[in-house]
This record gives C-alpha cells, sequence and structure tokens, in this order.
C-alpha cells in the first residue's frame, strides 16, 4: 500500500489506489457536475504534491457521474463577490494545481465524459494523455459568461489546438465533439466505449515503464518546451545522461540485445 494522505482526508475527490501503484483520483461532486470550488483544487494540490515522491506510478483522472467537469464554481464565485485580487490568489491555487500535476512527473490519464468545459477543459489539458468517449463535449463557455479563463487555457487550450481555434471556441461558445474533436488534438484517444475504462488500461500500460523514465516524460518535455531551442537540446542531452544510464535499464536492454525483448511491429 502506498502511502499517499488515507482516503479519508479527501472530501471532494474519490481516491483509489488499485494495487499496482496506479490511482483513480476523482472528481466527486456529481450533484454539482464535478464544478471546481475552492476546496478541490486545494485537494489536488495536496495529492499531486506528492504523489511522485510517494510511489505512485500512474494516475487515472475522473469525474463521478455523467460530466468529467464543469469548470469553476460559478456560484461559490458568485456569492463569494471576490475581489480582484482575491480572485488572482483563486487562479494562482488553481495554477499551482495544474503546474503540479503536468511537471509533476506521474503520468496523469485523463478519463473525459460529458461536459469538459471552461475550467474543466483546463484541468484536462493538464493531464498528459486525454482519452473521450462519444458522450464527451469540449466548450470554453467564458466568454458567454462574461468571463475568462484563468486557469491556463491560454496556454494549455492553445497548445492542444492552435491559438486561433482557441479563441473562436471561447469567442463564440463554439462546442467540440466526437472524432473532430479528437482530430483537432483535444484527446490523443477516442473510444466507443467507456472512457474510464480505456483510461485504466493505458494507466496499467504507462505503470510498466521505469518511473524514472515516466518522470523524464511526465516532466523534462514541460520544461524543455519552455526554452529556447538551444537550452531545450542541452538540458535533453543532461537528461538523458542520467536516464539512459539508470541502472533498472540495464535488464530491459539486456533482453534486446539478447533478443527476448519484443520488437516494435506494426499493428495487425
Ligand atoms: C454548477 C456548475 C458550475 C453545474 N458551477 N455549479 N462553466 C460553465 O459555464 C458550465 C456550467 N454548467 C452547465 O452548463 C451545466 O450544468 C452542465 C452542462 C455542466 C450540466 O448540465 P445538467 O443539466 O446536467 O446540470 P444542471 O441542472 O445545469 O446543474 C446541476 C447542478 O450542478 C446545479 O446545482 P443545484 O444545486 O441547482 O442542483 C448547478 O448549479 C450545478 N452546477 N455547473 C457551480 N460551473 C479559473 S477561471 C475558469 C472559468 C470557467 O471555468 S467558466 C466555465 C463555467
Amino acid at each position: 500500500m502506498i502511502n499517499v494522505d488515507s482516503a479519508q482526508d479527501y472530501q471532494s475527490l474519490a481516491i483509489e489506489e488499485r494495487g499496482n501503484g496506479v490511482f483513480v483520483v476523482s472528481l466527486n461532486r456529481p450533484e454539482k457536475r464535478n464544478a471546481l470550488d475552492a476546496a478541490t483544487i486545494e485537494e489536488l494540490i495536496s495529492f499531486f504534491s506528492t504523489a511522485q515522491r510517494k510511489g505512485v506510478r500512474a494516475v487515472v483522472l475522473a469525474g463521478e457521474g455523467d460530466h468529467f467537469c464543469a469548470g469553476l464554481d460559478l456560484v461559490e464565485h458568485w456569492k463569494e463577490d471576490r475581489s480582484p485580487d482575491e480572485f488572482m490568489h483563486v487562479c494562482l491555487r488553481w495554477h499551482e494545481a495544474f503546474n503540479k500535476m503536468e511537471y509533476g512527473g506521474v503520468p496523469i490519464i485523463a478519463a473525459l465524459k460529458g461536459a469538459v468545459v471552461g475550467g474543466g477543459l483546463e484541468l484536462a489539458s493538464a493531464a498528459h494523455v486525454r482519452v473521450m468517449d462519444q458522450s464527451t463535449y469540449f466548450a470554453l463557455p467564458e466568454g458567454q459568461r462574461g468571463i475568462f479563463t484563468g486557469g491556463g487555457a491560454t496556454i494549455r487550450v492553445s497548445d492542444l489546438i492552435g491559438k486561433s481555434r482557441m479563441i473562436d471556441m471561447i469567442l463564440m461558445g463554439r462546442v467540440y465533439q466526437g472524432q473532430e474533436a479528437a482530430d483537432l488534438g483535444l484527446a490523443q484517444y477516442i473510444t466507443d466505449g467507456s472512457s474510464y475504462e480505456k483510461a485504466l488500461e493505458l494507466a496499467d500500460r504507462v505503470a510498466q515503464n521505469l518511473p524514472l523514465t515516466n518522470f523524464a516524460i511526465c516532466s523534462a518535455i514541460s520544461h524543455l518546451n519552455n526554452m529556447s531551442g538551444v537550452d531545450a537540446a542541452y538540458a535533453e542531452a543532461v537528461i538523458a545522461g542520467v536516464v539512459n544510464t539508470q541502472p533498472a535499464a540495464r535488464e530491459r536492454l539486456e533482453a534486446f540485445a539478447n533478443k527476448t525483448a519484443a520488437r516494435v511491429r506494426p499493428n495487425s
């Protein structure tokens, strides 16, 4: 049993360990369509701040109920009647959570269904892999609500689909779904079955990679993308120096050399 904070410490999230280092982290306010209130963001920060050090091998990020996430808790925001600096600090906590996810080194596979909207899309964009199903739809309703993105959509959603499509999505309230959404890059996988089952299958697969290799993939690539080309190439060499000489890789390399390791073949 990996010693993450005990599941009872979480109210807005449901945490389930599946035995092979794979954890399912579910937004657990289905009655509010998993809208992100301040408490949920704090729980995401708690979990993802320590996941890598505590040996979590992969995470499936899911939502209870029919919808992945309805974005910012608009009712909380309306009731709190926040000042500009209060809301700036709300957004900084969102960035803390989402940066811990993107740069934390633990592979996160998002299982998307129903609404993935506003801050829900920002959350999904901080995962490393997104799986959608036929119920999944994506939107940025901020334009219609009289607000703006504050959880990184201008950066991460732009990265996924390009700046001009992101601008169109928020200006028009445009909804993407089905194959078109996957083709645009909002998800890497689309399934006719359950996105949750597919995400579990993918998480089980990545949990078999060496943790240091997954750390590099799920932390270094994002950092390298923030650097100039010449600095990124230099840093990539340093990271490869560490990862590609790890003792745990010797066995896998030996298996290849001895012709006992699986070869890369086209899908049948
Ligand atoms: C909510 C929220 C919410 C539902 N904040 N409470 N996000 C949006 O603009 C999306 C707003 N939500 C919706 O469009 C719909 O609720 C859904 C399409 C997601 C689901 O529809 P439906 O018919 O299944 O549910 P519902 O009847 O609309 O809502 C059920 C309950 O969830 C209801 O609460 P109740 O106490 O009256 O039962 C809703 O109030 C509640 N609920 N969505 C609070 N978002 C850092 S900046 C980020 C900016 C954004 O994220 S803007 C995008 C906001």
